[in-house]
C-alpha cells in the first residue's frame, strides 16, 4: 500500500516536471515575447508553476485548461488568445497586459507598476 502511494505520487512529480520542459518554456517565450529582462524573462518555471515545485500556479493551470479545452498538447497562438483576457491571478491585471508588462501572470504579488 506505502508503496503504491510513493509511485503514484512519483508518476504525478514526473508529469508535471515534463510540462516545464526546456522546449516548453522556449515555445512560451517565442510566443508571450515578454520585455528582455523583465520578471516575466527571467521567471523560466514560477512562470506556471509554485516557485520550486511541480504544482502548477493560477496561469498554469489556466495554460493546462485550455490546451485540454484545444485538445493539444502543445502551446499554440489560440491558447495564449484564449488567456489572453483572463486575469488568472486576480490582481485585477489581464494576463495580456502582465505579459505586455514583463510581470507574471500567475503571481499576484507581481503586477504592473501604475
Ligand atoms: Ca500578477
Amino acid at each position: 500500500m506505502k508503496i503504491k502511494t510513493i509511485a503514484g505520487a512519483g508518476i504525478v512529480l514526473c508529469c508535471a516536471a515534463a510540462l516545464a520542459t526546456p522546449a516548453f518554456q522556449i515555445e512560451y517565450a517565442k510566443l508571450a515575447k515578454p520585455p528582455k529582462d523583465s520578471a516575466l524573462a527571467k521567471a523560466a518555471c514560477a512562470t506556471c508553476h509554485v516557485p520550486g515545485k511541480p504544482a502548477l500556479n493560477a496561469y498554469g493551470k489556466d495554460i493546462a485548461a485550455a490546451m485540454k479545452k484545444l485538445k493539444t498538447k502543445k502551446l499554440t497562438p489560440a491558447i495564449m488568445k484564449a488567456l489572453a483576457k483572463l486575469d488568472s491571478d486576480k490582481d485585477k491585471v489581464n494576463n495580456a497586459a502582465e505579459i505586455k508588462a514583463g510581470t507574471l501572470p500567475g503571481d499576484p504579488k507581481s503586477k504592473p507598476s501604475k
